[in-house]
Protein backbone atom coordinates (compact mmCIF):
# COMPACT_ATOMS: atom_id res chain seq x y z
CA UNK A 1 0.00 0.00 0.00
CA UNK A 2 1.22 3.38 -0.36
CA UNK A 3 3.69 4.24 2.59
CA UNK A 4 5.13 5.72 6.02
CA UNK A 5 6.15 8.49 5.69
CA UNK A 6 9.68 8.13 5.63
CA UNK A 7 11.79 5.25 6.45
CA UNK A 8 15.64 5.17 7.28
CA UNK A 9 17.28 2.07 6.64
CA UNK A 10 19.60 1.49 9.22
CA UNK A 11 22.50 -0.40 9.85
CA UNK A 12 21.49 -3.51 11.98
CA UNK A 13 23.75 -5.14 14.74
CA UNK A 14 23.26 -8.89 13.82
CA UNK A 15 25.52 -10.19 15.88
CA UNK A 16 23.55 -8.51 18.90
CA UNK A 17 20.14 -9.18 18.04
CA UNK A 18 18.55 -12.77 18.84
CA UNK A 19 17.58 -15.03 15.71
CA UNK A 20 14.26 -15.51 16.10
CA UNK A 21 12.98 -11.90 16.27
CA UNK A 22 13.37 -10.71 12.98
CA UNK A 23 14.37 -14.15 10.51
CA UNK A 24 13.01 -16.57 12.76
CA UNK A 25 15.14 -19.58 13.56
CA UNK A 26 14.54 -21.72 10.89
CA UNK A 27 12.64 -25.04 12.52
CA UNK A 28 11.00 -28.28 11.42
CA UNK A 29 10.82 -28.58 15.17
CA UNK A 30 11.01 -25.96 18.08
CA UNK A 31 10.40 -26.40 22.10
CA UNK A 32 9.47 -24.01 24.25
CA UNK A 33 10.47 -24.61 27.65
CA UNK A 34 9.20 -22.34 30.28
CA UNK A 35 11.18 -22.47 33.80
CA UNK A 36 11.84 -20.28 36.93
CA UNK A 37 14.58 -18.55 38.40
CA UNK A 38 15.43 -20.19 41.64
CA UNK A 39 19.15 -19.26 42.38
CA UNK A 40 20.07 -15.97 41.30
CA UNK A 41 23.50 -15.93 41.25
CA UNK A 42 23.94 -19.66 40.19
CA UNK A 43 21.47 -18.58 36.77
CA UNK A 44 23.46 -15.91 36.07
CA UNK A 45 26.71 -18.25 36.23
CA UNK A 46 24.83 -20.44 34.03
CA UNK A 47 23.72 -17.31 31.10
CA UNK A 48 27.18 -16.42 30.89
CA UNK A 49 28.43 -19.75 29.57
CA UNK A 50 24.41 -20.17 27.86
CA UNK A 51 25.18 -16.46 25.60
CA UNK A 52 28.01 -17.56 23.62
CA UNK A 53 25.38 -20.40 21.81
CA UNK A 54 22.81 -18.29 21.67
CA UNK A 55 22.03 -18.25 18.02
CA UNK A 56 22.20 -14.19 16.33
CA UNK A 57 20.72 -12.63 13.84
CA UNK A 58 23.63 -12.93 11.75
CA UNK A 59 23.07 -16.77 12.23
CA UNK A 60 19.67 -16.91 10.91
CA UNK A 61 20.04 -14.69 8.37
CA UNK A 62 23.16 -16.39 6.47
CA UNK A 63 21.10 -20.07 6.78
CA UNK A 64 18.25 -18.28 5.22
CA UNK A 65 20.36 -16.00 2.37
CA UNK A 66 21.76 -19.98 1.44
CA UNK A 67 18.23 -21.32 1.39
CA UNK A 68 17.10 -18.48 -0.79
CA UNK A 69 20.31 -19.18 -3.19
CA UNK A 70 20.02 -23.12 -3.48
CA UNK A 71 16.58 -22.40 -4.29
CA UNK A 72 17.10 -19.42 -7.11
CA UNK A 73 20.22 -22.02 -8.38
CA UNK A 74 22.78 -19.66 -6.95
CA UNK A 75 25.76 -20.13 -5.67
CA UNK A 76 25.81 -20.58 -1.74
CA UNK A 77 28.23 -22.13 1.39
CA UNK A 78 27.22 -25.82 2.03
CA UNK A 79 28.54 -24.83 5.78
CA UNK A 80 25.46 -22.55 6.25
CA UNK A 81 22.58 -25.17 5.52
CA UNK A 82 23.84 -27.67 7.81
CA UNK A 83 21.50 -28.43 10.18
CA UNK A 84 22.24 -26.70 13.23
CA UNK A 85 20.63 -26.16 16.83
CA UNK A 86 19.47 -22.98 17.38
CA UNK A 87 18.89 -21.38 20.73
CA UNK A 88 17.43 -17.98 22.18
CA UNK A 89 15.63 -16.90 25.34
CA UNK A 90 13.36 -14.67 26.64
CA UNK A 91 12.48 -13.30 30.36
CA UNK A 92 8.89 -12.36 31.89
CA UNK A 93 8.45 -9.05 33.14
CA UNK A 94 9.16 -10.94 36.76
CA UNK A 95 12.02 -12.75 35.44
CA UNK A 96 13.98 -9.74 34.84
CA UNK A 97 13.05 -8.35 38.40
CA UNK A 98 14.45 -11.45 39.61
CA UNK A 99 17.56 -10.90 38.58
CA UNK A 100 17.52 -7.02 39.38
CA UNK A 101 17.60 -4.79 36.43
CA UNK A 102 14.99 -2.28 36.19
CA UNK A 103 12.29 -2.46 33.73
CA UNK A 104 10.75 0.80 34.59
CA UNK A 105 8.96 2.41 31.49
CA UNK A 106 8.34 -1.13 29.44
CA UNK A 107 5.18 -2.36 27.78
CA UNK A 108 2.55 -1.94 30.09
CA UNK A 109 1.01 -5.64 29.01
CA UNK A 110 4.56 -7.09 29.35
CA UNK A 111 4.70 -5.54 32.82
CA UNK A 112 1.03 -7.41 33.61
CA UNK A 113 1.61 -10.30 31.54
CA UNK A 114 -0.53 -12.54 29.68
CA UNK A 115 -2.74 -14.11 32.37
CA UNK A 116 -3.46 -10.25 33.77
CA UNK A 117 -4.75 -9.08 30.78
CA UNK A 118 -6.48 -12.46 29.34
CA UNK A 119 -10.11 -10.59 29.43
CA UNK A 120 -8.98 -7.78 26.82
CA UNK A 121 -7.77 -10.85 24.90
CA UNK A 122 -11.22 -12.26 25.02
CA UNK A 123 -9.83 -15.21 26.46
CA UNK A 124 -10.97 -17.12 29.74
CA UNK A 125 -8.46 -17.77 31.89
CA UNK A 126 -10.00 -21.57 32.75
CA UNK A 127 -9.32 -22.43 29.62
CA UNK A 128 -5.27 -21.66 30.35
CA UNK A 129 -3.26 -24.51 30.95
CA UNK A 130 -1.78 -24.91 34.27
CA UNK A 131 1.48 -23.62 33.93
CA UNK A 132 0.38 -20.53 32.18
CA UNK A 133 -1.66 -19.40 35.50
CA UNK A 134 -0.26 -17.72 38.58
CA UNK A 135 3.12 -16.25 37.07
CA UNK A 136 5.14 -18.51 37.82
CA UNK A 137 7.08 -18.34 34.19
CA UNK A 138 10.35 -16.40 34.53
CA UNK A 139 11.54 -16.79 31.36
CA UNK A 140 11.76 -19.41 28.26
CA UNK A 141 14.60 -21.08 26.16
CA UNK A 142 13.13 -22.10 22.73
CA UNK A 143 15.45 -24.72 21.32
CA UNK A 144 14.72 -24.79 17.29
CA UNK A 145 15.95 -27.60 14.64
CA UNK A 146 16.11 -27.92 11.50
CA UNK A 147 15.88 -30.82 9.30
CA UNK A 148 13.93 -32.20 6.29
CA UNK A 149 13.62 -35.56 8.46
CA UNK A 150 11.07 -33.95 11.13
CA UNK A 151 10.59 -36.87 13.87
CA UNK A 152 14.60 -36.57 13.58
CA UNK A 153 14.55 -32.67 14.41
CA UNK A 154 12.10 -32.96 17.23
CA UNK A 155 14.66 -35.75 18.44
CA UNK A 156 17.41 -33.63 18.49
CA UNK A 157 15.47 -30.82 19.96
CA UNK A 158 14.33 -33.07 23.18
CA UNK A 159 17.97 -33.99 23.29
CA UNK A 160 19.37 -30.37 23.31
CA UNK A 161 16.66 -29.70 26.00
CA UNK A 162 17.84 -32.13 28.50
CA UNK A 163 21.11 -31.32 27.76
CA UNK A 164 20.57 -28.05 28.20
CA UNK A 165 18.74 -28.41 31.76
CA UNK A 166 21.15 -30.82 33.00
CA UNK A 167 23.41 -27.56 32.53
CA UNK A 168 21.09 -24.96 34.18
CA UNK A 169 19.05 -27.29 36.26
CA UNK A 170 22.06 -28.32 39.28
CA UNK A 171 20.14 -25.25 41.10
CA UNK A 172 19.81 -21.86 38.71
CA UNK A 173 16.55 -22.83 37.44
CA UNK A 174 13.32 -24.92 37.57
CA UNK A 175 11.59 -26.29 34.42
CA UNK A 176 7.61 -24.93 34.88
CA UNK A 177 6.32 -26.92 31.90
CA UNK A 178 7.08 -27.33 28.20
CA UNK A 179 5.49 -27.05 24.59
CA UNK A 180 6.85 -29.08 22.14
CA UNK A 181 6.34 -27.78 18.56
CA UNK A 182 6.91 -29.65 15.12
CA UNK A 183 6.21 -28.95 11.17
CA UNK A 184 2.42 -30.47 10.48
CA UNK A 185 3.56 -33.78 9.86
CA UNK A 186 0.56 -34.58 7.65
CA UNK A 187 1.28 -31.07 5.54
CA UNK A 188 4.49 -29.43 6.91
CA UNK A 189 4.23 -26.25 5.66
CA UNK A 190 0.82 -25.78 6.72
CA UNK A 191 -0.88 -24.87 9.76
CA UNK A 192 -3.32 -27.40 11.25
CA UNK A 193 -6.34 -26.62 9.42
CA UNK A 194 -4.37 -27.25 6.28
CA UNK A 195 -3.22 -23.11 5.25
CA UNK A 196 0.04 -22.92 3.73
CA UNK A 197 1.43 -20.75 6.65
CA UNK A 198 4.29 -18.19 6.15
CA UNK A 199 3.40 -16.73 3.31
CA UNK A 200 3.11 -13.23 4.16
CA UNK A 201 6.05 -11.61 6.43
CA UNK A 202 7.06 -7.92 6.27
CA UNK A 203 10.01 -6.95 5.22
CA UNK A 204 12.68 -5.08 7.67
CA UNK A 205 14.54 -1.86 6.62
CA UNK A 206 17.79 -2.13 7.13
CA UNK A 207 17.88 -5.81 6.60
CA UNK A 208 15.48 -5.94 3.63
CA UNK A 209 16.46 -3.84 0.55
CA UNK A 210 13.66 -2.20 -1.67
CA UNK A 211 13.80 -3.68 -4.79
CA UNK A 212 9.86 -3.98 -6.01
CA UNK A 213 9.90 -0.21 -5.23
CA UNK A 214 11.25 2.17 -3.02
CA UNK A 215 8.29 0.91 -0.25
CA UNK A 216 8.53 -2.70 -0.84
CA UNK A 217 11.41 -5.81 -1.19
CA UNK A 218 8.93 -8.14 -2.87
CA UNK A 219 5.98 -6.86 -4.50
CA UNK A 220 3.41 -6.59 -2.13
CA UNK A 221 5.89 -6.81 0.64
CA UNK A 222 5.68 -3.25 2.43
CA UNK A 223 9.49 -2.12 4.22
CA UNK A 224 8.23 -1.86 7.91
CA UNK A 225 10.25 0.52 10.44
CA UNK A 226 12.84 -1.20 12.17
CA UNK A 227 11.53 0.57 15.16
CA UNK A 228 8.28 -1.07 15.03
CA UNK A 229 10.19 -4.60 16.05
CA UNK A 230 13.08 -3.54 18.35
CA UNK A 231 14.12 -1.25 20.86
CA UNK A 232 16.48 1.29 19.86
CA UNK A 233 17.36 4.53 18.44
CA UNK A 234 15.32 3.58 15.42
CA UNK A 235 12.75 5.01 13.81
CA UNK A 236 8.85 3.53 13.73
CA UNK A 237 6.30 4.07 11.29
CA UNK A 238 4.85 6.76 13.61
CA UNK A 239 8.14 8.80 13.09
CA UNK A 240 8.93 8.95 16.57
CA UNK A 241 11.71 6.72 18.02
CA UNK A 242 11.41 3.22 19.42
CA UNK A 243 13.67 4.14 22.39
CA UNK A 244 14.51 1.47 24.67
CA UNK A 245 13.37 2.60 28.53
CA UNK A 246 16.06 1.09 29.59
CA UNK A 247 19.75 1.15 28.12
CA UNK A 248 20.06 -2.79 28.48
CA UNK A 249 16.41 -3.15 26.77
CA UNK A 250 18.22 -1.71 23.50
CA UNK A 251 18.41 -4.01 20.70
CA UNK A 252 15.99 -6.29 22.37
CA UNK A 253 12.21 -7.11 21.22
CA UNK A 254 8.74 -8.14 22.80
CA UNK A 255 7.94 -11.72 22.25
CA UNK A 256 4.02 -12.91 22.81
CA UNK A 257 3.72 -16.24 23.22
CA UNK A 258 0.66 -17.89 22.82
CA UNK A 259 -1.16 -21.83 22.98
CA UNK A 260 -3.75 -21.89 20.38
CA UNK A 261 -5.54 -24.95 19.92
CA UNK A 262 -7.40 -25.46 17.27
CA UNK A 263 -10.69 -27.52 16.76
CA UNK A 264 -9.69 -29.18 13.20
CA UNK A 265 -12.46 -31.61 12.97
CA UNK A 266 -15.03 -28.41 14.30
CA UNK A 267 -13.44 -26.83 11.40
CA UNK A 268 -13.85 -29.39 8.85
CA UNK A 269 -17.55 -30.35 9.31
CA UNK A 270 -18.58 -26.37 9.82
CA UNK A 271 -16.98 -25.51 6.56
CA UNK A 272 -18.04 -28.91 4.43
CA UNK A 273 -21.92 -28.60 5.98
CA UNK A 274 -22.58 -25.05 6.37
CA UNK A 275 -21.34 -23.20 2.82
CA UNK A 276 -24.71 -23.19 0.91
CA UNK A 277 -25.35 -19.93 0.16
CA UNK A 278 -22.08 -18.42 0.97
CA UNK A 279 -19.76 -19.94 -0.88
CA UNK A 280 -19.60 -22.62 -3.78
CA UNK A 281 -17.98 -25.80 -1.77
CA UNK A 282 -16.78 -26.33 1.38
CA UNK A 283 -13.05 -25.20 0.58
CA UNK A 284 -14.35 -21.80 -1.07
CA UNK A 285 -16.30 -21.37 2.12
CA UNK A 286 -12.83 -22.12 4.28
CA UNK A 287 -10.83 -19.74 2.30
CA UNK A 288 -13.42 -17.25 2.39
CA UNK A 289 -12.90 -17.23 6.42
CA UNK A 290 -8.83 -17.04 6.07
CA UNK A 291 -8.24 -14.56 2.98
CA UNK A 292 -6.47 -17.49 1.26
CA UNK A 293 -7.12 -20.72 -0.25
CA UNK A 294 -5.04 -23.92 1.41
CA UNK A 295 -2.24 -23.69 -1.23
CA UNK A 296 -1.49 -19.43 -0.31
CA UNK A 297 -2.97 -17.82 -3.18
CA UNK A 298 -5.26 -14.93 -1.94
CA UNK A 299 -9.16 -14.54 -2.60
CA UNK A 300 -8.23 -10.63 -3.25
CA UNK A 301 -6.55 -12.10 -6.34
CA UNK A 302 -8.48 -15.32 -6.91
CA UNK A 303 -11.97 -15.45 -5.83
CA UNK A 304 -13.29 -18.50 -7.38
CA UNK A 305 -10.61 -20.72 -6.90
CA UNK A 306 -6.86 -21.33 -5.95
CA UNK A 307 -4.06 -20.47 -8.12
CA UNK A 308 -0.98 -22.06 -8.54
CA UNK A 309 0.39 -19.45 -10.23
CA UNK A 310 0.15 -17.32 -6.75
CA UNK A 311 0.22 -20.16 -3.95
CA UNK A 312 2.84 -20.17 -1.64
CA UNK A 313 5.70 -20.82 -3.56
CA UNK A 314 5.36 -17.84 -5.56
CA UNK A 315 6.49 -15.23 -3.22
CA UNK A 316 6.46 -12.38 -5.89
CA UNK A 317 2.73 -12.70 -6.60
CA UNK A 318 1.38 -14.04 -3.37
CA UNK A 319 1.44 -10.95 -1.92
CA UNK A 320 1.01 -8.70 -4.48
CA UNK A 321 -2.22 -7.27 -4.01
CA UNK A 322 -4.26 -4.82 -1.95
CA UNK A 323 -8.29 -4.86 -0.72
CA UNK A 324 -8.29 -1.35 -2.53
CA UNK A 325 -10.85 -0.71 -4.69
CA UNK A 326 -12.80 -3.54 -3.00
CA UNK A 327 -13.38 -1.33 -0.15
CA UNK A 328 -17.37 -1.32 -1.98
CA UNK A 329 -17.63 -4.93 -1.59
CA UNK A 330 -16.65 -8.02 -0.12
CA UNK A 331 -17.05 -10.33 -3.47
CA UNK A 332 -13.19 -11.62 -3.81
CA UNK A 333 -12.49 -11.29 0.51
CA UNK A 334 -14.74 -10.57 2.91
CA UNK A 335 -13.87 -7.93 5.38
CA UNK A 336 -14.14 -10.50 8.18
CA UNK A 337 -11.37 -12.48 6.44
CA UNK A 338 -8.71 -13.10 8.83
CA UNK A 339 -5.85 -12.30 6.89
CA UNK A 340 -7.90 -9.24 6.07
CA UNK A 341 -8.82 -8.54 9.85
CA UNK A 342 -5.13 -8.79 11.48
CA UNK A 343 -3.32 -6.97 8.07
CA UNK A 344 -5.91 -5.12 6.50
CA UNK A 345 -3.56 -2.98 3.92
CA UNK A 346 -5.48 -0.73 2.20
CA UNK A 347 -8.73 -0.90 3.78
CA UNK A 348 -6.87 1.22 6.69
CA UNK A 349 -5.79 5.00 5.46
CA UNK A 350 -2.19 6.08 5.69
CA UNK A 351 -1.33 7.78 8.91
CA UNK A 352 0.16 6.89 12.26
CA UNK A 353 -2.57 3.88 12.89
CA UNK A 354 -2.09 2.42 9.17
CA UNK A 355 -1.52 -0.93 9.03
CA UNK A 356 2.01 -0.99 8.60
CA UNK A 357 2.56 0.47 11.85
CA UNK A 358 0.38 -2.28 13.11
CA UNK A 359 2.84 -5.06 11.75
CA UNK A 360 4.38 -8.05 13.57
CA UNK A 361 6.94 -10.79 13.37
CA UNK A 362 5.25 -14.26 13.42
CA UNK A 363 7.78 -17.04 14.61
CA UNK A 364 5.15 -19.87 15.52
CA UNK A 365 5.30 -23.17 14.69
CA UNK A 366 1.93 -25.84 14.96
CA UNK A 367 1.80 -28.77 17.59
CA UNK A 368 0.04 -32.12 17.14
CA UNK A 369 -0.95 -34.07 20.31
CA UNK A 370 -3.91 -36.55 18.77
CA UNK A 371 -1.86 -39.01 18.75
CA UNK A 372 -1.68 -39.09 23.01
CA UNK A 373 -4.86 -39.54 24.81
CA UNK A 374 -6.53 -36.50 25.28
CA UNK A 375 -4.25 -34.57 23.20
CA UNK A 376 -5.12 -31.53 21.57
CA UNK A 377 -3.51 -29.50 18.53
CA UNK A 378 -3.32 -26.31 17.22
CA UNK A 379 -0.55 -23.45 16.81
CA UNK A 380 2.21 -21.81 19.83
CA UNK A 381 1.58 -18.83 17.76
CA UNK A 382 5.01 -16.14 18.88
CA UNK A 383 5.73 -12.74 17.49
CA UNK A 384 7.54 -9.97 18.29
CA UNK A 385 7.18 -6.27 18.17
CA UNK A 386 8.35 -3.20 19.83
CA UNK A 387 5.34 -2.60 21.78
CA UNK A 388 2.46 -5.60 22.68
CA UNK A 389 -0.20 -2.89 23.16
CA UNK A 390 -0.05 -1.05 20.60
CA UNK A 391 0.77 -4.56 17.94
CA UNK A 392 -0.51 -7.72 19.03
CA UNK A 393 -3.09 -6.72 21.56
CA UNK A 394 -4.55 -3.80 19.63
CA UNK A 395 -4.67 -6.61 16.18
CA UNK A 396 -6.40 -9.12 18.72
CA UNK A 397 -8.54 -6.63 20.72
CA UNK A 398 -9.47 -3.98 18.12
CA UNK A 399 -9.45 -5.85 14.84
CA UNK A 400 -10.18 -9.64 15.38
CA UNK A 401 -12.54 -9.67 18.46
CA UNK A 402 -14.60 -6.09 17.82
CA UNK A 403 -17.83 -6.19 16.18
CA UNK A 404 -16.75 -3.66 13.33
CA UNK A 405 -14.10 -3.09 10.39
CA UNK A 406 -10.56 -1.19 10.89
CA UNK A 407 -11.81 1.40 8.25
CA UNK A 408 -11.07 4.91 9.10
CA UNK A 409 -13.78 7.62 7.15
CA UNK A 410 -14.50 8.09 4.48
CA UNK A 411 -15.41 4.48 3.80
CA UNK A 412 -18.00 2.25 1.68
CA UNK A 413 -18.96 -0.71 3.07
CA UNK A 414 -21.97 -2.77 1.71
CA UNK A 415 -22.90 -3.00 -2.05
CA UNK A 416 -25.45 -0.08 -1.11
CA UNK A 417 -22.76 1.92 0.41
CA UNK A 418 -23.73 1.37 4.61
CA UNK A 419 -21.80 -0.50 6.70
CA UNK A 420 -23.54 -3.34 7.89
CA UNK A 421 -25.22 -2.79 11.47
CA UNK A 422 -22.81 -6.29 12.91
CA UNK A 423 -19.56 -6.40 10.62
CA UNK A 424 -18.86 -8.86 12.35
CA UNK A 425 -15.51 -10.78 13.84
CA UNK A 426 -12.92 -12.18 12.74
CA UNK A 427 -13.80 -16.10 12.62
CA UNK A 428 -10.94 -18.02 12.50
CA UNK A 429 -8.99 -15.90 16.17
CA UNK A 430 -11.62 -13.72 17.19
CA UNK A 431 -12.82 -14.35 20.71
CA UNK A 432 -16.07 -12.93 21.23
CA UNK A 433 -19.03 -14.34 22.73
CA UNK A 434 -21.69 -13.22 19.95
CA UNK A 435 -20.11 -14.93 16.58
CA UNK A 436 -20.98 -13.68 13.49
CA UNK A 437 -20.58 -11.76 10.22
CA UNK A 438 -21.89 -9.90 7.88
CA UNK A 439 -21.11 -10.72 3.99
CA UNK A 440 -22.83 -9.07 0.74
CA UNK A 441 -26.03 -9.46 -0.30
CA UNK A 442 -27.49 -9.47 3.33
CA UNK A 443 -25.64 -13.20 3.68
CA UNK A 444 -25.24 -13.12 7.35
CA UNK A 445 -23.13 -15.70 9.71
CA UNK A 446 -24.58 -16.33 12.69
CA UNK A 447 -23.49 -18.65 15.88
CA UNK A 448 -20.29 -19.81 14.04
CA UNK A 449 -18.62 -22.11 16.52
CA UNK A 450 -15.04 -20.98 17.93
CA UNK A 451 -12.21 -22.94 16.03
CA UNK A 452 -9.57 -21.49 18.10
CA UNK A 453 -9.41 -21.64 21.56
CA UNK A 454 -6.36 -19.88 23.60
CA UNK A 455 -5.06 -22.04 26.08
CA UNK A 456 -2.29 -20.36 27.59
CA UNK A 457 0.65 -17.99 26.84
CA UNK A 458 2.83 -14.98 28.13
CA UNK A 459 4.70 -11.98 27.26
CA UNK A 460 8.12 -12.05 27.41
CA UNK A 461 11.13 -9.74 26.52
CA UNK A 462 14.30 -11.33 24.30
CA UNK A 463 16.99 -8.70 24.84
CA UNK A 464 20.12 -8.40 23.19
CA UNK A 465 23.09 -10.23 23.25
CA UNK A 466 24.36 -7.30 25.13
CA UNK A 467 21.24 -6.90 27.03
CA UNK A 468 21.83 -10.70 27.82
CA UNK A 469 25.20 -10.26 29.11
CA UNK A 470 23.78 -7.25 31.54
CA UNK A 471 20.95 -9.59 32.79
CA UNK A 472 23.70 -12.01 33.50
CA UNK A 473 26.18 -9.75 35.18
FE1 LIG B 1 -2.86 -15.83 11.40
N1 LIG B 1 -5.03 -19.76 9.56
O1 LIG B 1 -4.61 -20.87 9.30
O2 LIG B 1 -6.18 -19.44 9.33
N2 LIG B 1 -2.84 -16.71 9.55
N3 LIG B 1 -3.57 -17.52 12.20
N4 LIG B 1 -2.70 -14.97 13.25
N5 LIG B 1 -1.96 -14.19 10.62
C1 LIG B 1 -2.28 -16.17 8.42
O3 LIG B 1 0.52 -15.36 5.63
C2 LIG B 1 -4.09 -18.63 11.54
C3 LIG B 1 -3.02 -15.57 14.44
C4 LIG B 1 -1.65 -13.02 11.30
O4 LIG B 1 0.12 -10.28 5.90
C5 LIG B 1 -2.47 -17.07 7.33
O5 LIG B 1 1.34 -17.03 6.76
C6 LIG B 1 -4.56 -19.58 12.53
C7 LIG B 1 -2.94 -14.62 15.51
C8 LIG B 1 -1.02 -12.08 10.41
O6 LIG B 1 -1.66 -10.89 4.84
C9 LIG B 1 -3.15 -18.16 7.81
C10 LIG B 1 -4.32 -19.03 13.77
C11 LIG B 1 -2.54 -13.43 14.94
C12 LIG B 1 -0.96 -12.71 9.18
C13 LIG B 1 -3.41 -17.93 9.23
C14 LIG B 1 -3.71 -17.74 13.55
C15 LIG B 1 -2.39 -13.68 13.53
C16 LIG B 1 -1.56 -14.03 9.33
C17 LIG B 1 -2.03 -16.85 5.88
C18 LIG B 1 -4.60 -19.56 15.12
C19 LIG B 1 -2.30 -12.08 15.57
C20 LIG B 1 -0.39 -12.14 7.88
C21 LIG B 1 -0.67 -17.41 5.61
C22 LIG B 1 -4.63 -20.83 15.44
C23 LIG B 1 -3.00 -11.60 16.56
C24 LIG B 1 -1.48 -11.44 7.12
C25 LIG B 1 0.47 -16.52 6.03
C26 LIG B 1 -0.97 -10.83 5.84
C27 LIG B 1 -1.66 -14.95 8.32
C28 LIG B 1 -4.13 -18.76 10.12
C29 LIG B 1 -3.35 -16.90 14.58
C30 LIG B 1 -1.94 -12.75 12.61
C31 LIG B 1 -3.53 -19.36 6.94
C32 LIG B 1 -5.24 -20.92 12.30
C33 LIG B 1 -3.20 -14.89 16.99
C34 LIG B 1 -0.56 -10.69 10.76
Amino acid sequence: MPKQVLLDHPTIDETDIQGDVLVGMQKAAEIFVFFAIKDVAQFKRDLKQLIPTIATTELTRKYEAAVNAKSAGQPFHSADLAPVLKINIAFSAKGISKLGLSHAGADPSFEAGMEAGAAQLGDTVGDYAAIYRGQQIDGVFMVAFWDKNIDHAETESLNSVSALLGQFELSGMAEVGREIGSLNRAKPGHEVFGFADGVSQPAVAGLHKPVANDDQSLPGQDIVALGDFVLGPYDRGTGDKATPPQPWMNNGSYLVFRRLRQDVAGFDHYTQSQFHGFADSGDAFAAKLVGRWKDGSPLARDPLRPNPAHDETKFTENNDFEFGVQKVAQTRCPFDAHIRRVYPRSDVQDGPGNAEHKRILRAGIAFDHTNTLGGDQGLLFACYQSSIVDKFQFIQTFWANADSIPFEPPYVAGLDGTMPAHPGIDLIIGQAAVRGASWDGNKVLQNVPKFVTATGGEYFFSPSISGLNALAA
